[in-house]
């Protein structure tokens, strides 16, 4: 399938420009439920769907899932089905397990089903031939719904239909980092859907399409606000407006939740007091509680952050996390809430320079002894590995640490260590190795997907949580394909026996279509495969001694940990050779320039794709590959410059601080501009760079003095977020090139974060040409440039 230009033309002249753009806001808004029209090859495996869709029922998730039954089929089939109550005809059947036992005595799946699972069926009601969607509960036929719509979407045959789908664990929550203020902490896509200037906003429609989003993947619960709790969260006067939420939540069949300060009693009530052994505390956080549930009655539970990072915590009392943790969730049990204690705690004012100091430790020194002392509806969350969402950790032995407690495992969407939503990075392929990694509690085979669902010991509740963070930009994540993550966490949590390659494969149908030549190339982007601390008991800090046996002495021993975790648990010489046969120093000098590598071929496989997806999706994730491949150079350049200098030991292959068509700014002739330092020096090529010290244009020129032909100039600049520089081009004084420096990077100076590239193509150059830039400074960003690049071209 190509692009129908001639569609887009009409489209332009009925609708203007603002219409188009309007349109392909309104398609990244419905993200993988965009239900656009089948291929009439495909749309005609669906000819014989009933003609109606029966709810067996009246509550507003049904009423959700007839209505979403109806909007999916119609997008993508043309037909609109008739809504109905009873079954009179052949018809689509919606309902729970009970009412269709009614209208069909003798039906019951051939597996008992829990709460989550669903069953898709075709059978005789009242002597019809129907499709069932049923489900022990109203949000679980609502989850069937939405499969069934994926399979269409994806052209799978759907007649007749046999499946059953189980939830693996039973908890499944997203939360969402969002500030009161209408700011997100880790947020990389715009303010908050919920909240702004201090209050829930007026309009919530997007929280609406959010929760739409969450339960078609199944997901159950949603806490909307910072870990990091603004007390005033849970104020009275805030409750109301938090029951709005609930509200627009509640036809979807998501729980609203939020984050709570443990010292809320004191800072909100009027205690002298927040120690949850004191009585008073007690009572608060129980009125508290009784009051939250009077206005929001399916209200979730809450999420707790304490002792961790200058939050307070039971500690300032001499309490446990049990004591703590209990308190409040006596307050939620009785009516069915839910307490998550994050496991996240740790001093942050330890000695770092002490090498016997290991903050990996601290999750299970301080939760493993407490094992069996937390409530049946307390849920230990523990972040997958024991130090904090970093891009190679192993899992947190905590996960095999907690037999009589419930637990939950802890992602992150929200791509804070991996690229900002800046960077492609397709996180389900990581997860996967944390969730699949058999533990070997007590010798058996326990992965961490059992243990956190509660299977390994029979736990009440198990619990997958994802920090996602989305916000008002129309694709959620700010970047279009870091919403493959959102979708592959949610997949994950349903059934984490998926294959990152399925998921993948999935998203990018129901995305971008059903194009193989689409669907190849972007799984294959996405499905990407992706020094040291002696953690060792022996010699080191002894963390790896909280694993089981066999995990222990697997980690122990230099010669038995695997290359990727080698430096988490030894200190070993740069010279140390990998099982690859590669040193340490030369195996970080081939990775980063060999992910450098991958990051452009990013670039040449989505060009690839130019006629076969919309035009402005196209060109919105071009530009940020394009930046992931500028961004990659600085990494790499930052990491092994680095590497370098420290370890004295050059790279084999001789390219470390070796750049033959890089031209230092520093190094050309400069009218207005000055060289200055860049800390620290590895964020910028030769640790310097040049900055435009007067009000007005800046110059810096170099004259060529190459092969003449046909290049292809980089421009590595510096793009603060206080100023809005602007730069020109010019050769032998001919304008090539202008942009201004507007984009919304993470830094205020010059550095690592803020640096950037502009890439022109086709510059046509013969020796003795004078190649000019020009940089007019605006407020605190001073046009500040590193280096150009020359490269001749290859077309
Ligand atoms: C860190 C984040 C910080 C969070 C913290 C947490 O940088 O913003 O508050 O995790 O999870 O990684 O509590």
């Amino acid at each position: 399938m190509t692009r129908p230009q001639h569609l887009e033309i009409l489209v332009v002249l009925l609708l203007g420009g603002w219409g188009l753009e309007t349109l392909h806001a309104e398609a990244s808004r419905d993200a993988w439920l965009r239900y656009a029209p089948l291929e009439s090859a495909v749309r005609s495996k669906y000819e014989s769907l009933p003609a109606s869709v029966v709810v067996l029922g009246n509550s507003a998730v049904l009423r959700t899932a007839q209505g979403e039954m109806i909007r999916g089929l119609k997008g993508m089939t043309g037909k609109a089905l008739d809504a109905g109550r009873g079954v009179r005809e052949r018809a689509i059947v919606l309902g729970t397990l009970a009412t269709i036992h009614a209208a069909a005595p003798g039906l019951a799946p051939p597996n008992p089903l829990g709460a989550g699972g669903f069953w898709l069926i075709t059978a005789q009601v009242r002597g019809f031939d129907c499709l069932i969607v049923t489900s022990p509960t109203e949000r679980g036929v609502l989850y069937g719904v939405f499969a069934f719509l994926s399979k269409v979407a994806r052209g799978e045959p759907v007649s007749p239909l046999h499946e059953l789908q189980q939830p693996y664990a039973a908890l499944r929550w997203v939360d969402q980092w969002d500030n009161l203020n209408g700011t997100i902490e880790r947020g990389y896509a715009g303010p908050s859907i919920f909240f702004e200037k201090g209050s829930v906003r007026p309009d919530l429609t997007r929280a609406g399409e959010y929760a739409r989003l969450l339960v078609s993947l199944g997901i159950t619960g949603c806490t909307i606000n910072n870990v990091n709790a603004d007390p005033r969260i849970v104020d009275d006067s805030f409750l109301p407006q938090l029951a709005r939420i609930a509200d627009v939540f509640r036809p979807w069949g998501v729980q609203l939740a939020v984050s709570v300060d443990l010292a809320s009693p004191k800072t909100l009530g009027s205690l002298d007091s927040f120690d949850p052994l004191d009585p008073r505390v007690v009572e608060w956080w129980r009125t508290k509680v009784d009051e939250i549930y009077r206005q929001i009655p399916d209200f979730g539970g809450f999420v707790v952050k304490a002792d961790s990072e200058g939050r307070s915590g039971p500690s300032s009392y001499g309490r446990t996390p049990a004591d703590a943790a209990n308190v409040i969730a006596r307050a939620l049990q009785p009516h069915g809430g839910v307490l998550f204690y994050r496991a996240f705690v740790y001093d942050h004012h330890l000695d770092w320079q002490n090498p016997k100091n290991d903050r990996a430790r601290a999750a299970y020194d301080i939760f493993h002894p407490l094992d069996g002392k937390f409530d049946a509806n307390v849920i230990i969350q523990t972040k997958y590995g024991p130090i904090d969402f970093q891009a190679r950790e192993p899992v947190s032995p905590l996960f095999g640490g907690l037999e009589k407690t419930n637990e939950g495992i802890e992602l992150q969407i929200t791509q804070e260590y991996t690229g900002q939503q800046r960077h492609l990075c397709f996180l389900p392929t990581m997860w996967k190795q944390g969730l699949d990694f058999d533990l070997r509690v007590n010798g058996d085979r326990t992965p961490v997907k059992d243990l956190v669902a509660g299977k390994v010991f029979h736990r009440i509740a198990g619990a997958f949580v994802g920090v996602a963070n989305v916000g008002m930009n129309p694709n959620w994540l700010g970047h279009p394909l870091a919403m493959a993550n959102l979708y592959g966490f949610g997949r994950l949590a349903w059934n984490p026996n998926l294959s990152a390659e399925t998921i993948a494969r999935e998203w990018t149908g129901l995305t971008f279509g059903n194009d193989p030549v689409v669907v190849k190339t972007i799984t294959a982007m996405l499905d990407h495969q992706g020094i040291g601390m002696d953690r060792t008991v022996a010699t080191g800090t002894g963390y790896d001694g909280q694993y089981p046996p066999a995990i222990r002495d697997l980690y122990e021993s230099v010669q038995t940990t695997p290359d990727e975790l080698l430096l988490f648990f030894h200190h070993v010489p740069y010279t140390y050779r990998l099982r690859s046969g590669k040193t340490v120093i030369q195996h970080i000098y081939d990775s980063h320039y060999e992910g450098a590598e991958q990051a452009a071929d990013f670039v040449r496989q989505w060009k690839s794709l130019e006629l076969r997806v919309p035009a402005e999706l196209y060109s919105e994730v071009l530009a940020r590959l394009e930046y992931q491949a500028g961004h990659a150079i600085v990494w790499r350049d930052a990491i092994c410059n680095w590497f370098l200098r420290t370890s004295g030991i050059p790279d084999a292959q001789g390219r470390v601080g070796n750049h033959p068509h890089r031209i230092e700014a520093e190094a050309m002739s400069l009218k207005g501009y000055t060289a200055m330092d860049v800390i620290p020096w590895e964020n910028a090529s030769g640790g310097k760079g040049i900055e435009c010290v007067q009000a007005s244009t800046c110059k810096a020129t170099l004259v060529f003095d190459r092969a003449a032909g046909t290049y292809e100039m980089d421009v590595q600049y510096f793009d603060q977020s206080n100023g809005e520089s602007k730069f020109r081009i010019f050769v032998s004084n001919r304008q090539v090139d202008e942009w201004v420096a507007s984009d919304r990077l993470p830094a205020t100076k010059p550095g690592g974060d803020s640096s950037t590239r502009r890439r022109i193509p086709g510059l046509a150059l013969r020796p003795g040409d004078e190649i000019r830039i020009e940089g007019i400074p605006d407020s605190e960003e001073r046009a500040p440039l590193d280096y150009v690049e020359l490269h001749a071209s290859t077309e």
